[in-house]
């Protein structure tokens, strides 16, 4: 174990007091930066906050939204109390009552109760968004509840479960780049050697971030001799600086992937030692490989063969390593692709070296990721009560999700039995993260008879469909655990949560005491923090006082039975080894080899549709300004990137006589939905790239025709469709087909971003801000 305990958690400096502390949402974001809150001596007010330089895993480096925290925290929008409104006022701004937190829990307890008493747990859903402090301990709440009911509105649960499902199936383990995280001393680690090529797979870690990557080691490897290759329809940051940039066709990057299998292995570039020993099915892997010669893969993917063959013999250099991302997912074919590209890093050898693909586990089982087995809560017959369990790839990838399709589908139809409430802590189903949002999500929750949503903000979904909103604090404000592959990490409270906002530790914890004592054990909340790590045999206030905790790493644990429950040498899966041909896979009923499938809407497999839908629509490329549907009321944040936009090659721009800023519809079969046009020569001029998760907070929030706060005319998933692929992974996010044409100005009635103040109508629920502490 290594700690951070020679540096101090708190101290003061200039009339100020320093706390250190993990800035883990929210708001929100995947990652729990090192920081320094900043708060005033005197009056225990936030001021500011700074990247901790201490801290090895971040060193300093903050976004600009963290760096913008301070907005958040004094917003005018903010809500600060507990507040209740009739269900059949549902959607109306001026319906909403402040309410007691007592009075708030007594509320959702006898409702859900009722229900509960009626219907079973199960017909209350617990849903969470992506990967911030919430979803664990959300799926926590529901299990005391007595619901197995966690869910995930995205159609095909398709971000980042799908390439962990896929990695566990495989591997029996997950793997992540080695860019030095894992050690305390990082790039200076005498064990340590930098990667020779990273690729840069349907990701953009500068900009994301994602599932515990930070971009910038990308370039600290670079400056330590990592030569990049990026996949990437779209030419990034890194795209420019990369050693190849692979410009593929959105939805092909199996095709590239096994392509590059068939090249590696006839042209005896594998790795021998590893294939033989370690791994299982080769010959079926290479046989699946076959059909994939390189004229084949330069057709589909739009990649020269040399391009594809450069690809390839770097894969096969040592150490290499494979950042991917949400691309990988967002496939109706995302397992078949998780593993083409899983197969790669494996047969050239690069699983747990130094600088290849190392293998990651939660910290002394710390379950601040992952929440409690179900297997402990739950009979088996329960378990299948799962909605979507007959997607056994999804039940058995670890993560517990019900099927998010087949979820709204319940919630809809009522069928097989209805769905009378839902929880909604951290996720903004309507603007950001539901397909067709406007006949699918909405209609789906105004169908439960209880709506609760644990909100910062008034969002499109908690004005639309909320019965009971409870103000949620920012991360300077709370108490509670970071926890990341490689350490654990305290978020320290700096400072009071204004108004009444409490924090979802503590919110699940108050409520879930309710309901099953044994599930949120301790008398306090800090009790509760020291259960969760309990396993490294430190107190909460004893990791407070250490800053971070590092357990010991090592390379190559499968040869010395630390990847086995079993303490036996190989990975842990059936056969003990990674499974190129894998059994689960078959087992479940799935192809156990990777092969190519054009995606369904592609101007391949749809030639006649080319006419009328020529362009390729891939959406939602991060930016810095915003995570998802948040900090869209943020006034430096939305200077930074004012109005939703669609990135549209010049050439193609032309064609269709549009200039730089005009508002455009883009439309598919499914629907249509109002961009901005921004001309730009890094995508190709047979693709569009569309903005994700706009909402617009200076707007009518009553608004119906447009959406409440304007987010339907705007949102890319009335564009793509709802549905997932046969696994119940996968969704068409990153390939659709589309149309694009100028809107005609009648036709655009959003408002602009007036003085702030003006936002407020009277009597609104904005009546809850609180204008004297907001001045404080
Ligand atoms: N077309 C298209 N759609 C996409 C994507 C895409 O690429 N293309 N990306 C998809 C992906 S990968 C994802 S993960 C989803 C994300 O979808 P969501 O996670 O649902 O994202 P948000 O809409 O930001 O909703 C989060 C809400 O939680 C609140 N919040 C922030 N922090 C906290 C917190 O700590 N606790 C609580 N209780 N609330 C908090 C915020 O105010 C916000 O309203 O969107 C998906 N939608
Ligand atoms: N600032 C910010 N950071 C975020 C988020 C945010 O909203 N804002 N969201 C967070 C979440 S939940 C997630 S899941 C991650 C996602 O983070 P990333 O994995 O980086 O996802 P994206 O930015 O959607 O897409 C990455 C790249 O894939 C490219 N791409 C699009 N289609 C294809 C394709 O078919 N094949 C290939 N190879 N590439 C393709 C895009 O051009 C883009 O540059 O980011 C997280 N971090
Ligand atoms: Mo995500």
């Amino acid at each position: 174990m290594y700690t951070g305990g020679d540096v101090p958690w708190q101290w003061e400096e200039d009339g100020m007091v320093c706390t250190r502390s993990a800035a883990w949402s929210a708001p929100g974001c995947h990652d729990g930066c090192g920081v320094v809150i900043y708060t005033d001596k005197e009056t225990g007010k936030f001021v500011k906050v700074e990247g901790d330089e201490e801290n090895p895993y971040y060193q300093g480096r903050l976004c600009s939204r963290c760096l913008d925290v301070a907005e958040a925290i004094y917003h005018p929008d903010r809500l600060l109390y507990p507040m209740i409104r009739d269900r059949k006022d549902r959607g109306k701004a001026d319906a909403f009552k402040r309410i007691s937190w007592d009075e708030a829990y007594d509320t959702i307890d006898r409702e859900f109760t009722k229900i509960r008493e009626e219907s079973g747990g199960k017909s209350i859903i617990f849903a969470s968004g992506t990967g911030r402090v919430t979803p664990p301990i959300n799926a926590r709440l529901g299990y005391a509840f007595g619901s197995i009911q966690y869910s995930y509105f995205l159609s095909g649960n398709a971000c980042y479960v799908p390439r962990v499902a896929a990695s566990n199936t495989i591997m029996g383990c997950y793997t992540c780049p080695d860019f030095s995280m894992q050690f305390p001393d990082r790039y200076d680690n005498p064990e340590w050697v930098a990667p020779k090529n990273i690729f840069v797979w349907g990701n953009n870690p500068l900009v994301a971030n994602a599932d515990g990557n930070l971009g910038h080691w990308v370039v600290d490897c670079m400056k330590r001799g990592s030569q990049l290759i990026v996949v990437d329809p779209r030419a990034t940051w890194l795209g420019t600086k990369a050693d190849l940039w692979l410009q593929i066709r959105p939805g092909t990057d199996s095709m590239l992937a096994l392509a590059m299998g068939k090249y590696i292995i006839e042209n005896d570039l594998y790795d021998h030692e590893f294939v033989e020993s370690w791994c299982y099915g080769f010959e079926e892997y290479y046989e699946a490989c076959k059909p994939y010669d390189l004229d084949t893969a330069s057709e589909i993917t739009w990649l020269s063969k040399e391009d594809i063959v450069e690809a390839a013999e770097r894969m096969a250099q040592k150490p290499s390593c494979v950042q991917w991302g949400l691309a990988i997912d967002m496939n109706l074919q995302c397992i078949n692709a998780s593993q083409a590209v899983v197969n790669l890093w494996s047969i050239t050898g690069q699983i747990d070296i130094p600088g290849g693909m190392i293998t990651v586990h939660d910290p002394y089982n710390t379950e601040v990721w992952l929440p409690p087995d179900p297997k402990e809560v739950f009979t088996p017959e329960e378990e299948k009560q799962r909605i979507g369990s007959v997607y056994e790839m999804i039940t058995n990838s670890g993560m517990v999700q019900c099927q998010a399709d087949t979820m709204v589908d319940q919630l809809i139809t009522g069928r097989p039995y209805k769905v009378r409430g839902a929880w909604l802590q951290s996720t903004n189903p309507l603007a950001c993260c539901g397909q067709e949002p406007k006949n699918r999500i909405e209609k789906g929750l105004k169908n439960c008879e209880i709506v609760v949503c644990v909100e910062c903000f008034m969002t499109p979904t908690a004005m639309a469909c909320a019965d009971i909103v409870l103000p949620l604090c920012f991360y300077p404000e709370r108490e509670g655990l970071r926890s990341v592959w490689y350490y654990i990490q305290n978020t320290n409270k700096a400072c009071e949560p204004l108004g009444e906002a409490k924090d979802d530790f503590q919110i699940n914890w108050e409520l879930g005491r309710r309901w099953n004592k044994d599930l949120w054990p301790g008398d306090t909340l800090e009790d509760y923090f020291s259960h969760l790590i309990k396993e490294a045999n430190l107190t909460y206030d004893e990791s407070r006082k250490a800053n971070w905790v590092y357990p010991e790493f090592h390379y190559q644990k499968y040869r010395t039975g630390e990847q086995r429950p079993d303490h036996q040498p190989g990975f842990n899966t059936i056969t003990g080894r990674v499974e190129l041909y894998s059994l689960l896979l078959q087992q479940w009923g799935q192809a156990p080899l990777p092969s190519y499938h054009e995606p369904p809407m592609s101007p391949v497999s749809r030639p006649e549709l080319v006419e009328e839908y020529p362009f390729i629509l891939t959406t939602g490329a991060r930016h810095y300004a915003s995570f998802h549907s948040e900090h869209r009321q943020m006034d430096r944040l939305r200077a930074m990137h004012p109005d939703p936009w669609f990135e549209i090659n010049p050439e193609a721009a032309a064609d269709l006589g549009i200039k730089e800023g005009q508002w455009c519809w883009l439309e598919s079969p499914v629907g249509r939905a109002r961009l901005t046009a921004h001309i730009t020569p890094i995508i190709d001029a047979r693709v569009v790239q569309a903005d994700h998760a706009w909402w617009f907070p200076e707007a009518d929030p009553e608004d119906q025709g447009e959406g409440c706060f304007a987010t339907y005319a705007t949102n890319i998933n009335e564009v793509v469709p709802a549905g997932c692929g046969d696994t119940g992974f996968g969704d068409q996010c990153k390939c659709f087909m589309c149309k694009v044409y100028p809107c005609e100005p009648q036709e655009i009635p959003l408002p602009t971003a007036a003085d702030p103040k003006d936002r407020f109508a009277e009597g609104s629920f904005r009546n809850f801000t609180y204008e004297a502490e907001r001045e404080a």
